[in-house]
């Protein structure tokens, strides 16, 4: 994978967006969520719309079944969008039991359905021809950012630049040739005010998204192939630095875009092979996908949690991906997976949150952090049912006066050796090893 994200990546000038950072860095874990009336199909987001990516993302679905033409198929989804099931206390709940601090929620993506009250769009969660308007929480947006922001988890709002709904943008026609490729559907300089009038639409529902659901503490803007450099500039800047004149240090996500909005780089369904120096996170889908897929299949909690050390150890977040199903609940495989790493964050969370990179970040099996003077190492038991080992060998040359174990708080004898430190381990009642063990080095 191409890092040179990282190589183009500007340090914020503004201390407020810095000092965000710091608290970025210190979360580790969102829950990413894609939702959307895609959701119903369990296709791939929007992305049946684009022509360009017709094959792998239709799914071999009949689209011509309904005797409609292909495009006004897919834009009628929002008629049958009714997930009266959806209980943003449960969700929220459920993401505290996994020790997940912050969410970053689809609140519109490619295909411009918006999943919050927008003023500036019927194509809405709460417009008439979508069955949900009438429930209590027909706002997802809002109720979901209320009910995770009162558990005092942080609030992300995942918004696509691109938007294939709005004629100022795409819906009219098919550009580059004579299918629809991903782009606007004209050439935005020469038409600079068929243009202006898609970044003022844009711009209005940036805003209206940071005015109306307050404190959001980070934009996440996709679709990167919207951008100055592409000729089809939103001028982003103009509208984040007025949301932060009246919220200070909002973070954005400008991914792949590079300059001074993108204020940390994400990689997708991908890990660094090494410490990047910048701040980032990288997004992983739980399942295989980032929309709701039928029979899918979810990665074990022990999978996820020796991702989050990688990404941890390595001075990242990791933003773990789940689509909620088109009834408003989450997958039941997901909720079991969500709840694993739960139960060992909340033995372990100590060696993850507010941690920063250390070197060396990782040595065989075994990944260090550090925080408050204290070195973390964490041993790594890829294989279910690993026997506790009996000693430990520690890669840590560094000064050591004592070692405890995070889980039960016991001090354990050490000898200091060559390259590192020999840890004895007192007999243990269970007989297996957990996903990770933790032992706290005090200098
Ligand atoms: C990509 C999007 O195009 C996918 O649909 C998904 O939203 C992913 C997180 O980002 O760029």
């Amino acid at each position: 994978h191409n890092y040179s994200a990282a190589d183009a990546y500007v340090w914020p000038a503004d201390p407020k967006v810095r000092q965000k950072l710091e608290w970025f860095q210190d979360q580790k874990l969102a829950l990413m969520m894609h939702w959307g009336p895609y959701s119903q199909l369990g296709i791939v987001e929007s992305w049946a719309l684009s022509d360009a990516d017709a094959e792998w993302s239709r799914k071999g679905i009949d689209w011509e079944a309904s005797g409609k033409e292909f495009k006004e198929q897919y834009f009628g989804l929002n008629r049958t969008f009714n997930p009266i099931r959806f209980d943003p206390e449960r969700w929220a709940d459920l993401a505290e039991e996994a020790g997940i601090r912050y969410l970053l929620f689809t609140t519109k993506h490619h295909d411009g359905f918006c999943m919050w009250d927008s003023r500036y769009s019927d194509y809405k969660i709460t417009a008439e021809d979508c069955p949900f308007h009438t429930h209590k929480y027909a706002d997802i947006c809002g109720h979901l950012f209320e009910a995770f922001r009162k558990r005092g988890i942080g609030i992300g709002a995942y918004f696509s630049k691109a938007d294939w709904h709005v004629d100022s943008y795409w819906k009219k026609g098919c550009a580059r040739g004579d299918y629809m490729w991903r782009g606007p559907s004209y050439d935005p300089a020469a038409r600079p005010e068929e243009w202006e009038c898609f970044v003022t639409f844009t711009q209005n529902q940036i805003k209206e998204l940071a005015a109306r659901y307050g404190k959001l503490d980070i934009m996440w803007f996709d679709a990167g192939w919207v951008c100055p450099q592409s000729g089809q500039d939103i001028r982003l800047g103009e509208v984040i630095d007025e949301i932060r004149s009246w919220q200070p240090g909002m973070l954005c996500a400008d991914r792949t875009v590079g300059g001074p909005y993108e204020n940390y780089i994400t990689p997708e369904q991908c890990v660094p092979d090494q410490p990047l120096g910048v701040p980032w996170e990288s997004c992983i889908t739980l399942g295989t996908s980032f929309s709701f897929a039928y029979e899918d299949t979810y990665k074990k909690p022990r999978e996820v949690i020796l991702l989050l050390i990688d990404i941890v150890a390595k001075g990242g977040n990791l933003a773990i991906n789940v689509g909620p199903q088109p009834d408003g609940r989450l997958p039941a495989g997901a909720v079991e997976s969500l709840k694993g790493m739960g139960r060992w964050l909340k033995l372990y969370g100590d060696a993850i949150y507010g941690t920063r990179v250390c070197a060396p970040y990782k040595k065989g099996n075994i990944a260090f952090t550090q925080k408050d003077g204290k070195v973390y190492a964490l041993e790594l038991f890829p294989e279910e049912g690993s026997p506790v080992p009996e000693e430990v060998f520690l890669p840590w040359e560094g000064e050591v006066k004592k070692v405890s174990l995070l889980d039960c708080g016991k001090e354990v004898p050490f000898t200091a050796g060559e390259g590192g430190i020999l840890v004895k381990m007192p007999s243990f009642e269970e007989e297996t090893a957990p996903i990770a063990r933790v032992y706290v080095l005090h200098r």
